[in-house]
């Protein structure tokens, strides 16, 4: 294109990763994007955000400058006034309550170069292990659950390797609407004559074509596992060569399914016996099946139980370790793999090396040069609890919007108000960024170095295209500058391919990766060391990390909050191919916007009937922590007595109702499922936004400080 430049890069939006070119005009303006035809996963596509990647960072609403709390908004600030508040802020709470008080929010959109800087502050700047990020509300059952049973909590395969699967299982995870291009390559794989089965409440767009959909009921999920695990042991299909050989633990798993028949649970799952049966002879009998799920599997009470429940199922048919087969964790955000093998979680230092195990913790304090705090951190939450509760008072957060995205808004609220710092760094002026003390102007993914890790452990390079906007500073940048305040210079680096190098130096399954290397070929899978130059498109071909896999029986546990008289529909929460996390890039976009109104609730026709709803009906919708106003959209895609709406917006956010109660191993909180209660709005009534909302329910003198 003339005039043009193009530079190579990764698209900024999901955990698929794929391959686009930036156009730069002469304005130094990123004006369109092209997807990258050699790309090995997207091979020349994009879907529709990718696309609208230049709305997504268009300078218009971005932050410019850092801002600093007013009484009645922000005032433009220098970074050297900005950093000095900042300094007394962090000094002043760490005088007062010590390191534990203090804590860094890091973010799955960001580089894997900034989420490396952002632990290494935490613990070696401000002496604390609390640091966390949204993986702790997507895939951290799949962190904590694998790791005990395989050893290692990622993808074990690759996205090609759905190319030559014989079965592909989709289990509670939507993806021609959130990875699609994986969503793509899945109905390609059915043309090509696949056998697709979908495990979803939701007649997704793949259970349209799948040759067998279970309906099952939110939160059924083990039942359902356990019920196929009877009755392949009962017909002999599990892979006895490989149980005997790579597992152990198999006696009990087999004893403890003795009376999950499908007869017997089929009316709890909510699905005929018929279909377990049907599902369990085709996985028991493949030659290679292929397991990708999502959130239907971690987003509830449950949600390391169920990750453990599906681990049992591809172990017992040996369905892993090969190429067209395995357990894979879809991984929602572009860097979320990469956050969390950076060591962003409170337990782990980069490559999971566990902050617990005092010869660890010696040997990083030795790389580091410094001293490190012995025990382990506050997840994301727990900061936020333990805000509520008055002991933790200073937050820095980057890249994620709590307000919008965590459960139980209110709360959320009131965790953020109870701070006495709050930093946040963003691209704009997001819901929780209007509650900071001090906003910083963070760089695009266009406008620095680095590298993302995608779902299938894939490290990729992204090439700076455009200078900054106005004074905004890459995360690792900025967190340097906070780190030279208070007198560390540990986060000094010149750019970011020495971050990328000493993270390396002490990440065993990053340690044979280099900027040379990855620039060679579209990067590289890991565990990329000695012994596997190249990368590791296949996890566990013949052992895995903990030796022999672990087969460790799991029971039904109840969802939290099911419906009653007062709260009579289950509402659940998904995702819009069209828009993407709490809206504030891809909300940017005009061509995004126009194809859905603002925020939905999704009803069955059965519901709509019994509440005199039409179509696009205005509603008021209540659960026990909060109440917001929407429209209804009539669908037959959902089963009567649950509703369903997105999360996307902030005008109408579904996380007013969501339930927070958690997980007791990984802290997840139950988003895919809580009681409501639906109310038709008088007729011309439009809905209220949450603001408004909030506005008019405020005592007046509220009123007149918001
Ligand atoms: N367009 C778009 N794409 C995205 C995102 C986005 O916001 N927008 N976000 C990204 C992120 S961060 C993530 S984590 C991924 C998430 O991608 P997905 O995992 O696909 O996310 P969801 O749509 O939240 O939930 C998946 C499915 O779980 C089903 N489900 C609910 N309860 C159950 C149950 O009990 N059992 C089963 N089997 N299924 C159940 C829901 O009906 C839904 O279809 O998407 C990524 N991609
Ligand atoms: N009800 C309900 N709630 C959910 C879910 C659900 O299924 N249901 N899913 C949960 C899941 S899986 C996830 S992952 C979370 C996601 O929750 P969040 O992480 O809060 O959501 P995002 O929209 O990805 O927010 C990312 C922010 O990062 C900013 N950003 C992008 N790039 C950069 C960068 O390079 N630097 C900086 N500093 N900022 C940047 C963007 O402007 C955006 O505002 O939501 C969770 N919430
Ligand atoms: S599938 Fe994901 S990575 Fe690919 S273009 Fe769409 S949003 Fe971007
Ligand atoms: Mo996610």
């Amino acid at each position: 294109m003339p005039g043009k430049q193009a530079v190579q890069t990764i698209c900024p939006f999901c955990g698929v990763g794929c391959g686009m070119h930036l156009l730069v005009d002469d304005q130094n303006r990123v004006a369109a994007v092209s997807p990258q035809g050699d790309h090995p996963i997207s091979r020349g596509k994009l879907c529709a955000k990718g696309w609208s990647t230049p709305f997504a960072i268009e300078p218009g609403d971005r932050i410019r400058q850092p801002l600093i709390r007013t009484d009645d908004g922000f005032r433009p600030a220098s970074w050297d006034e900005a950093l000095e508040v900042i300094r007394y802020g962090l000094l002043d709470i760490l005088s007062q309550l010590g390191p534990t008080a203090v804590g860094v929010i890091s973010s799955a959109r960001a580089s894997n170069e900034d989420n490396y800087a952002a632990q290494k502050f935490a613990r070696a700047v401000l002496g604390t292990n609390n640091i966390d990020h949204c993986a702790r509300i997507c895939h951290s059952p799949t962190v904590a659950g694998l790791k005990q049973t395989l050893g290692s909590g990622a993808m074990t395969n690759s996205a090609a390797d759905i190319d030559s699967a014989e079965v592909l299982v989709v289990w509670g995870a939507d993806a021609t609407e959130n990875h699609a291009i994986l969503g793509g390559h899945i109905i390609e794989a059915k043309l090509r004559g696949a056998t697709l089965i979908v495990v979803d409440p939701r007649r997704t767009r793949l259970a349209k074509l799948a040759d067998l959909h279970l309906q099952v009921k939110p939160g059924t999920n083990i039942l359902l596992v356990n019920a196929l695990l009877h009755e392949i042991f009962r017909h002999g299909w599990q892979n006895q060569d490989f149980l005997d050989s790579r597992c152990e633990g198999a006696d009990a798993l087999r004893k403890s399914v003795r009376d999950t028949s499908p007869t017997q649970l089929a009316d709890a799952i909510g699905v005929p016996a018929e279909q377990i049966e049907a599902m369990a002879r085709t996985y028991g009998q493949a030659n290679s099946a292929m397991i990708l799920y999502g959130m239907g599997i971690t987003q509830f009470v449950s949600g390391t139980f169920n990750v453990m429940a599906l681990s049992n199922l591809a172990l017992s048919c040996g369905q892993i370790g090969r190429p067209g087969t395995g357990i894979n964790p879809l991984r929602g955000q572009n860097n979320v793999q990469g956050a969390c093998d950076m060591g962003c979680l409170p337990n782990v230092y980069p490559g999971y090396q566990d902050v617990a195990d005092p010869a660890v913790r010696q040997h990083v304090s030795d790389y580091w040069q410094c001293p490190l705090p012995d025990h382990t951190g506050l997840t994301s939450m727990g900061m936020t609890q333990a805000a509520l509760r008055g002991e933790f008072k200073g937050l820095i957060l980057f890249g994620e919007d709590p307000v919008v995205t965590d459960p139980d808004q209110n709360e959320v609220l009131a965790s953020l108000k109870a701070l006495d710092l709050l930093v946040v760094a963003e691209l704009t002026m997001t819901e929780t960024a209007r509650h900071a003390h001090v906003v910083l102007p963070a760089a695009s993914f266009a406008e620095k170095n680095g590298t993302f890790t995608n779902c299938e452990r894939r490290v990729q390079r992204i090439h700076q295209a455009i200078p900054p906007v106005g004074e905004a500073l890459g995360d690792w940048q900025w967190l340097g500058a906070i780190a030279r305040q208070l007198g560390s210079s540990s986060l000094d680096w010149t750019n970011s391919q020495a971050v990328f190098d000493e993270m390396a130096g002490m990440t065993p399954s990053y340690s044979g990766m280099s900027y040379e290397k990855l620039a060679r070929q579209h990067g590289l899978q890991w565990p990329c060391d000695d012994a596997a130059p190249e990368g590791t498109p296949t996890l566990h071909q013949t052992e895995f990390p903990i030796g022999r896999a672990r087969l460790i029986p799991v029971h039904h546990v109840d969802i939290d909050e099911p419906a009653d008289a007062d709260y009579p529909l289950q509402l659940t929460t998904n995702r819009l191919h069209f828009h993407y996390g709490c809206g504030s890039m891809s909300r940017k976009s005009p061509l995004l916007e126009r194809e859905t109104p603002d925020g939905i609730l999704f009803i069955s026709p059965e519901d709509a009937r019994n509440l005199r709803l039409k179509n696009h009906s205005a509603i008021g919708i209540r659960s026990r922590r909060g109440y917001l106003e929407t429209r209804a959209i009539i669908t037959d895609d959902l089963p009567p007595g649950l509703v369903s709406m997105p999360y996307h917006f902030s005008e109408a956010p579904s996380n007013q109702l969501t339930n927070r109660a958690m997980d007791p191993v990984s802290k997840m909180p139950e988003l895919k499922v809580c009681a409501v209660r639906i109310t038709p709005l008088p007729e011309g009534q439009a809905p209220r936004t949450i603001q408004s909302i909030r506005a008019s329910a405020a005592p007046p003198s509220a009123r007149e400080n918001s």
